[in-house]
């Protein structure tokens, strides 16, 4: 795994001495806004078995910079969801990988985009990898190697339950390289915006060190919600020395790239 990195600013600020890429000019995060991205009648973003349920074993991780859901690979029984269409090429598929979250300690900040001048509490991102590839490293050194889907929370009064399948197990895992296995049945559609016709989309990086500049991004415009108390469990969650949060990086300059809108 990586070696040690920090959120706090003057840590953010030291990234790319250990990890050149990190100072590259295609990072992420970005600000997106819809007057500053280019509309097109992009292709719908495919997304197939995000309605079955996730083949077990499922593993929930505490790393100390994030909680990860992890799938197994290489299953002869089930093929994992995979994702195809809007600006990716032809013929590819991106298979899941994975999925972790990005959030604060307070409900005015947590995600890592930020859209129309709005920071959500908190940002989950799909990641899937393509097929082609046959591994993480591999897919991290191919600049069509990953796609991660970008979905913002937004707290409300009301429990998402969708989400409790998960958030059940985060007390197990309050501890930094703490693990469990799920014993709930997972399914992604339940995580997702019910509206994925509206999206942003554009070149990106890894949000994390090594900030490799192989992602594209999809981020979806609408929000899913949260309730406070929901957003409460993550909070309670350690790195070690601190409280595990505000684990989102600070923006990154858009430069000469394109963000695309769709279906605005
Ligand atoms: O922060 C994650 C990191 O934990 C790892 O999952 C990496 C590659 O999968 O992706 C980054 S991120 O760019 O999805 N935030
Ligand atoms: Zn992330």
């Amino acid at each position: 795994s990586t070696a040690y990195f920090g959120y706090k600013k003057r840590q953010q600020h030291i990234w790319p001495r250990k990890f050149k890429e990190c100072g590259g000019k295609m990072q992420s995060p970005i600000a997106l806004s819809t007057s500053k991205s280019i509309a097109l009648s992009l292709p719908a973003l495919e997304m197939i078995g995000f309605h079955d349920v996730l083949p077990h074993p499922i593993t929930l991780t505490n790393n100390g910079h994030s909680v990860a859901l992890n799938v197994v690979k290489n299953s002869t029984h089930h093929r994992l969801p995979y994702i195809f269409g809007a600006i990716l090429n032809e013929n590819q598929q991106y298979e899941l990988e994975g999925l972790h979250f990005h959030w604060g300690n307070k409900n005015n900040r947590g995600s890592e985009h930020v859209l129309n001048d709005m920071r959500y509490s908190m940002e989950m991102h799909i990641i899937h990898r393509n097929i082609a590839y046959s591994n993480m490293a591999d897919a991290s050194a191919h600049e069509d190697g990953l796609v991660v889907l970008g979905i913002f929370f937004q707290v409300q009064e009301s429990d998402n339950e969708m989400i409790n399948p998960i958030l059940k197990h985060l007390p197990s895992i309050q501890w930094i390289n703490t693990e469990v296995i799920l014993n709930t049945s997972v399914i992604l559609n339940s995580f997702i915006p019910k509206n994925t016709e509206t999206y942003y989309t554009y070149r990106g990086s890894l949000t994390t060190p090594p900030c490799s500049e192989t992602i594209t991004w999809v981020i979806f415009s609408t929000p899913v919600s949260i309730s406070f108390k929901q957003m409460t469990r993550f909070r309670m969650l350690s790195n070690g020395e601190d409280k595990l949060g505000d684990n989102y990086r600070k923006l990154q300059n858009i430069g000469k790239r394109k963000v695309y809108v769709r279906n605005v």
